[in-house]
């Protein structure tokens, strides 16, 4: 029998990996209506240390793979109702599952059939009787190219931290959580001041290592739960768990106080840059653009004000 899954708890938990996702055990969705078969692969899978769900209904598939966001996906072919390559089908016309591996497991033997497997966004094929050791080094060689290309795709090359879709995407399951479980979030939208006038009396690369350099500061000083994206150029969001405006406002005052004393330079020539935020409160605006722009008006705020400071 496979186990009952909440799927909410689990997207939970596989959420709170941050900054470690890649020492998180690999999880996997297997999708076969042979629930014997599809335990036997679980069984496999598990003891190789991944994490695995199954279901037997394909029509459940997908809202699954939007709630877990598997590593990898293990695919029956024939399947009642909807066949895994139309299944696969369906998951590719989605941008955000591109580099979801997904992997057919069938008796079928027809290389055409395989083709078009393949063709349908499958990235391999395992033929049934299934060799499990060779099952199990295929997933594990699969989620890894998986993962450290999901990762490229979510972060930003310049400061490594989570880039604008990724990090609204977080934005979007910490609000669902606090909808679950009556938490609250702060968001704190930060923009580097008088950043045009950096650039042109220093040049980009100075700026762009004003732009590392306060990176480094969010990531080093926030707790390691806050999540910390690159909103636009020299936009930065910080989404701060479980924390009242209150105590938002001294982390990012904090935050603000120790980048102001940070010393850059150019050829010699010491300058140092500040930043203004606006903070607001899932609480007050549980509708994400509702928080965005409550977190942005806050911001404008700051900057009226005279820049070099929090708003909350
Ligand atoms: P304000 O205090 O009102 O925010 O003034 P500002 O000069 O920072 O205003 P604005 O937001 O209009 O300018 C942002 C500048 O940031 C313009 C753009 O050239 C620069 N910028 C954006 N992204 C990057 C980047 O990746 N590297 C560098 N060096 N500069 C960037
Ligand atoms: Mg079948
Ligand atoms: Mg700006
Ligand atoms: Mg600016």
């Amino acid at each position: 029998m496979p186990r009952p899954i909440d799927t909410a708890e689990l997207a939970d938990w596989l959420n709170s990996f941050v900054g470690s996702s890649s020492e998180a055990p690999y999880s996997v969705l297997i999708v076969d209506d042979d629930e014997l078969m599809a335990r036997a692969y679980a069984t496999a899978l598990e003891r190789a240390g991944m994490l695995v769900s199954v279901t037997t209904n394909p029509a459940l598939a997908p809202g699954m793979i939007g709630a877990q966001f598997p590593d990898l996906v293990l695919m029956d072919v024939q399947m009642p109702g909807i066949s895994g390559i139309e299944l696969a089908q369906v998951i590719r016309q989605s941008r955000r599952y591109l580099s979801l591996p997904i992997v057919f497991l069938s008796a079928e033997r027809d290389a055409d059939r395989q083709l078009l497997a393949r063709r349908s966004g499958g990235d391999d094929f395992i033929t049934k009787p299934v060799d499990f050791e060779r099952l199990v080094r295929l997933v594990r060689l699969r989620a890894e190219r998986a993962r450290a290309l999901r990762s490229a795709m979510e972060h930003d090359s310049l400061t490594g931290l989570l880039n604008h879709g990724r990090f609204k995407d977080k934005l979007q399951l910490e609000l669902e959580r606090c909808r679950r479980t009556g938490s609250e979030i702060s968001l704190a939208l930060i923009d580097l001041d008088l950043f045009k006038v950096v650039n042109d009396t220093y040049g980009h690369l100075a700026g762009d290592r004003v732009i590392r350099g306060l990176a480094r500061t969010l990531r080093g000083r926030l707790r390691k739960i806050d999540l910390v994206g690159r909103y636009g150029g020299e936009e930065f969001g910080a989404i701060l768990l479980d924390t009242q405006p209150a105590a938002a406002f001294s982390a990012i005052d904090q935050v603000r106080r120790a980048f102001g004393q940070q010393l850059f330079e150019d050829n010699g020539r010491p300058f140092r840059v500040t930043f203004s935020a606006g903070i607001a409160s899932s609480r007050r605006h549980g509708e994400i653009n509702e928080l965005i722009a409550a977190a942005d008006a806050m911001l404008y705020e700051a900057k009226r004000a005279g820049r070099d400071a929090v708003f909350v």
